[in-house]
């Protein structure tokens, strides 16, 4: 059956607005930085569920693991990678999974991170090139994690580059871009306004006070973002406080 790949953007974001949850951490990061934590896919597979998020964004270990878990949850399967044990210097995501295999799993759409800016770009935009061309053929749309790097950078978080770096995103074909917040208004404002397909906020490391969440979210949305990818600030809080953050996430993003 013919099936575009609007139709099944249309299932993550029905109202062009979505709160996914991010779960690839454990991958980029180790589990060591999260001593304490139960970091189980079935924990994170409930707290989505639970907290009614609009799709959960997670590697293929993860999906073949969750995928009976979540219903009707959409999976977001994340087929690049690079860990922390890697050089610093060594900014780039390979391919770790292909999109026919996200495919099979029932997979709606596919992740991919691209870091604009380092020293390995031409080999990264190569990559999303491949991913691209699969993408297309299975009608999978592209969720890009457009993130700037490279030494020209004081901050991965400087809002020019971001900027930069989400536009550069909606040029070459992501379907929804998803970056940093910039930190403030006026700023990410001028992120949205031009990057002409949706904008995903990550959360970033975990913030102590739930309201100083709510109030970014508060934030994005009023300058026009589609809504957050976030995993630390819920998935690093008790169980039932992560279920009702992410509640409290969905009623601004979807009001
Ligand atoms: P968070 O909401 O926890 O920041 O997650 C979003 C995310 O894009 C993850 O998917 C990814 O692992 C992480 O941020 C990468 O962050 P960084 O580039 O700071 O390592």
């Amino acid at each position: 059956m013919f099936e575009s790949k609007d139709k099944k953007l249309r299932e993550i974001m029905k109202d062009g607005k979505a709160v996914i949850l991010a779960f690839d951490h454990a991958v980029e990061h180790g589990p060591s930085v999260y001593e304490g934590i139960d970091i189980s896919p079935e924990r994170i597979a409930k707290i989505a569920v639970e907290g009614k998020a609009d799709g959960i964004i997670v590697h293929i270990g993860v999906a073949k693991r969750i995928k009976r878990l979540v219903g009707n949850l959409p999976i977001i399967v994340k087929l690049t990678a690079r860990t922390s044990l890697t050089s610093d210097d060594n900014q780039i995501q390979q391919i770790v999974t292909s999109v026919k295999e996200a495919k099979d799993i029932g997979a709606k759409a596919i992740a991919c991170t691209t870091y604009f800016g380092s020293d390995r770009e031409a080999e990264m935009l190569k990559i999303f090139e491949e991913i691209k061309q699969e993408a297309n053929k299975y009608k999978m749309p592209i969720f890009g994690f457009a993130y700037p790097r490279g030494k020209k950078l004081k901050s991965k978080y400087d809002a020019d580059a971001i900027r930069y770096a989400a536009r550069v995103g909606a040029e070459i074909g992501f379907d929804v871009v998803k970056t940093y917040y910039t930190g403030d208004k006026e700023s990410f404002s001028k992120v949205v306004k031009d990057c002409f397909v949706p904008v995903l906020v990550a959360g970033g490391p975990k913030i102590s006070e739930e309201k100083d969440v709510l109030k970014i979210v508060e934030d994005i949305m009023s300058v026009g973002a589609a809504g957050v990818a976030i995993g630390r600030n819920v998935w690093m809080r008790k169980d039932e406080e992560a279920i009702n953050l992410l509640k409290e996430i969905r009623r601004i993003v979807h009001k």
